[in-house]
């Protein structure tokens, strides 16, 4: 295993590598056991550093069968995390054999197996896994690969050069880093299709899976092309190669990765039919494939220096996807989806022991860094920016942007200096969202008086690991106004929130006026002002932007479960009779109904308790949220049952979102009902569905009514042959488990034949869904915690990725009280014991431990 002493890397420290790669050309002769991997790669000085005599390449994990410079052999020395080697002035060439042993690759990271398959995954630092290299963004170069196997479907970068029996060779022209390297070699099936360029160039796109999911590829394939052609009509960004790959495969450590011209995905992105994937898989596919091919342009052309620029790709791609996603399927329900997991994840992880900036200062381990603070905080942060210029500004700095930094390696500072000059805005300040962890509290305090309402805003962002001070940020408030019976008396306007603090007076004002503040959520900051259940039911029923709407109805259920958690008070009528009006409205599509309709989920109870000073019971909170829905439930009977029937989607099942909206609407009002039906009409429809969202829809409240046996039973008899299937058959028993349950529950089905620990999904789908099962998870007797830290134990020496990402479950305790605290603390310092733990799970438990 790894050393002890982990090294720190700085972003401070950045310096230039001391040579270009002008040309890589590979050759890999395929074995499970022993696949040989010869290298030839031609270096020259880099103009951009100071001369070099000695050549550093990283390496890891492989056996040299011999290396030459310019055709002599040498004999490099082992440094850092490589080697190194005295080198001629001037251009030289490099050849290197090494062998490497894919089966044994149980970490799933340079080359590896996955069911016959060969498959690699590279980003950040696998690369160096598959030979000696430059592995570090800032090496650019193009790449030629031959590959020789049996295997019938062999691929690569790029485009097709040339292959005969038993090989192929691949070419790509545009340069890239080693870490979107790929290679794939297996007894695939491609679905096939061609999209044509804006410009008129034919590409061949393929989707290839394992034989037997062929009929599963078309709504990846549909979403692929819908994705092409909105970056050709919204970025003006073409593909550039003659086709266009994406694999699936079983063994992922994530979702998908965007290596060039050769997407490699984790099959339950890719995979979908009506009776096999729910409405949320179809949309996680669409907003996945579309997120990967964005890369081509945010992260491949254009890639970022180091590893510390890594929200330069990400956060612009997750923008871009988002928006993506909005276009396809209305920007409101998105907005508010996309909220709702900033505050499950991000907001979670800035109030606690991992927080860090946007652009983080210093990691022990990349991989540890591609979190909800790079991605999603790094998406708003481009959002803000977004509104700050202005549509015509945030399009021509993005233009500006292509145009100068094509080909190159790029940082947030060439980012930003691409809005500076395209709008004329000084980013200075704005520049701390990437340097400044931690979400900032906006406390709003103000006046009424003689038609004048002044309203003052005030800044203030709590201390984080290293950083105790923080300066004010640039934040802008989209806000209007209104009357206490809806009519808009200030349309939406973008106040820029600057100082400590600052005021706005809106004159003339019939009466008091009803602010509406954060319109869209336009800034990733938490809101702190008293309002009364008064104003917000206002909102609720009236305001004219959707996200504050809905916004205003999941303050009063956080307001009514608090009070319920803390004081046993019951949920006041006001509440439920708006519940009941907003559930009735026809007029209203009927996804955002079911965003309106669906609780606060625990862990967000538990945040905002604790954002308010409250120690979070988590017990208590489920025992709330079950009442909440329950007296919902019987208060809006009618109109559930109602909705239930009327909601039904007749005839053969449509991913579309006005079809998954339906089928959200029906599922909502089927888990109130069926808090007092005692599961007959979940019952009956988990026996009528004929696809999996409905399915899923009946399951889940079946089992949360302790009515599921024999329907589990069915589903495992029917699926028990269907990986991805099987993945939802773990999770959900887990995941709505009854507090006292969920650990026993996922302890009987680590021993089901099916669990298959080392595949990440099923670990997830086990573990995973425990450490999300907040009641559960922090069950008083501690089961839950012990648990899961047995299985990271475990885990770790094979796959140290996905087993110190899952540590994150255990990031909330400083939340709870001692008992609680004192045992999360006793099982992260139990992994932190086992011997030979990776450098990956030891700088996430050490992180978390403070
Ligand atoms: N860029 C990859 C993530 C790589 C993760 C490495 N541990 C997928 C994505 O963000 O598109
Ligand atoms: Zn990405």
């Amino acid at each position: 295993m790894k050393d002890a002493a982990p090294q720190q890397v700085h972003l401070a420290d950045y310096a230039p590598y001391s040579f270009r790669v002008e040309e890589v050309r590979l050759t890999f002769r395929l074995a499970p056991r022993g696949t040989r991997v010869l290298s030839r790669i031609v270096f020259a000085p880099n103009p951009a550093a100071p001369p070099a005599r000695t050549l550093f390449l990283h390496g890891e994990n492989l056996t040299p069968v011999s290396t030459r410079i310019d055709g002599a052999a040498v004999e490099p020395r082992p440094a850092g995390s490589g080697i190194e080697v005295g080198v001629p002035e001037g251009r030289f060439t490099w050849e290197a054999e090494v062998e490497i042993d894919p089966a044994a690759n149980t970490a799933l990271e340079g080359l590896y197996l996955s069911h016959g398959m060969f498959c690699t995954q590279c980003e950040a630092e696998g690369f160096r896994k598959i030979t000696y290299y430059p592995d570090r963004p800032d090496v650019m170069a193009p790449f030629h690969v031959r590959i020789e196997s049996d295997l019938p479907v062999l691929l690569s970068n790029g485009n097709p050069a040339d292959s005969g029996p038993g090989w192929a060779e691949w070419h790509d022209p545009w340069p890239k880093p080693a870490y979107l390297f790929a290679l794939v070699a297996g007894d695939l099936r491609a679905h096939r299709d061609t999209f044509r360029t804006r410009s008129g160039n034919e590409i061949a796109l393929n989707v290839w899976v394992r034989p037997g999911d062929e009929g599963r590829c078309a709504y990846a394939m549909d979403a692929l092309k819908r994705s092409m052609r909105w970056d050709e009509e919204t970025h003006g960004r073409e593909y550039d190669l003659e086709v266009f790959n994406i694999v699936a495969v079983d063994d992922f450590n994530m979702g998908a990765m965007e290596n060039k011209g050769l997407n490699i995905f984790n099959s339950r992105y890719v995979l979908a039919s009506p009776e096999t994937a729910t409405d949320r898989d179809y949309e996680a596919i669409e907003s996945i494939v579309a997120h990967e091919y964005f890369h081509n342009w945010t992260g491949n052309r254009i890639t970022c220096r180091d590893w510390f620029q890594l929200c330069l790709k990400e956060g612009l791609t997750v923008f871009r996807d988002q928006q993506f996603s909005g276009d396809q399927r209305g920007h409101a329900v998105k907005r508010i989806d996309d909220v709702l997991a900033l505050r499950a994840r991000q907001f979670r992880e800035d109030a606690g022991p991992l927080a860090h900036p946007v652009r983080p200062e210093s990691f022990v381990e990349i991989n540890n860094f591609y979190t909800a603070t790079v991605y999603e905080k790094g998406a708003e942060v481009i959002g803000m920016l977004k509104r700050l210029v202005g549509e015509d500004g945030y399009r021509a700095a993005l233009d500006l942007y292509f145009d100068r930094h094509d080909g190159q390696a790029a940082t947030i500072e060439d980012w930003l200096t691409a809005f500076e000059e395209a709008t004329g805005r000084d980013l200075a300040q704005f520049k701390l969202w990437y340097s400044q962890a931690g979400t900032p509290r906006v406390q709003v305090t103000e006046t009424y008086e003689n038609g004048t309402y002044r309203l003052t805003l005030s800044q203030r962002t709590p201390p984080t690991p290293g950083q105790p001070d923080k300066a004010p940020m640039v934040i802008p408030v989209a806000m209007g106004l209104l009357t206490k019976e809806g009519k808009e008396l200030v349309p939406t306007t973008v106040l820029e929130l600057t100082e400590g603090s600052q005021s706005w007076t809106f004159e003339r004002l019939p009466a008091r006026p009803v602010p509406s503040l954060l319109r869209g959520f336009s800034a990733p900051v938490i809101l702190e002002r008293e309002t009364s259940a008064e104003e917000r039911l206002a909102l609720l029923a009236h305001d004219t932007d959707p996200f504050n709407r809905w916004e205003a109805g999941r303050a009063l259920a956080k307001d009514t479960l608090t009070r319920m958690v803390s004081a046993d008070a019951a949920p006041g009528r006001a509440f439920l009779d708006a519940l009941s009006r907003l559930a009735a409205d026809d007029t209203l599509d009927p996804a955002f109904r079911a965003l309106a309709l669906r609780l606060p989920g625990q862990d967000d109870m538990a945040q905002t308790l604790h954002a308010s000073g409250i120690v979070p019971d988590p017990q208590r909170i489920w025992e709330a949220t079950r009442a909440l829905q329950e007296e919902i439930a019987r208060h809006l009977e009618a109109v559930l049952a109602r909705l239930h029937d009327e909601m039904a989607t007749p005839g053969p099942y449509t991913p579309d979102a006005p079809a998954a909206g339906r089928r959200a609407l029906r599922a909502q009002a089927l888990e109130l009902l069926t808090r007092i039906d005692g599961g007959a009409r979940a019952g009956a429809l988990f026996e009528a569905a004929d696809n999996m969202t409905e399915t899923l829809a009946a399951l889940g409240p079946l089992i949360e009514a302790g009515v599921a046996g024999g329907a589990l039973a069915a589903f495992e008899e029917r699926w028990r042959h269907d990986r991805l299937v099987m993945d939802k058959w773990f999770a959900l028993q887990v995941a709505h488990a009854a507090p006292d349950e969920a650990a026993a529950t996922a302890e009987r089905l680590t021993g089901h034949p099916l669990f298959d620990w080392k595949n990440p999904n099923r670990f997830r789908a086990v573990l995973g869904a425990l450490g999300m099962n907040a009641a559960g998870f922090h069950h008083a007797s501690g089961a839950g915690y012990a648990m899961l830290a047995d299985w990271l134990v475990r885990l770790d020496p094979l796959n140290p990725q996905t087993a110190a990402r899952m540590t994150t479950l255990y990031e909330t305790w400083p939340r709870y009280d001692a008992d609680r605290q004192q045992m999360m603390r006793a099982a992260l310092q139990r992994i932190a014991a086992a011997p030979g733990l990776s450098r990956d799970t030891g700088e996430m438990v050490s992180r978390i431990l403070g």
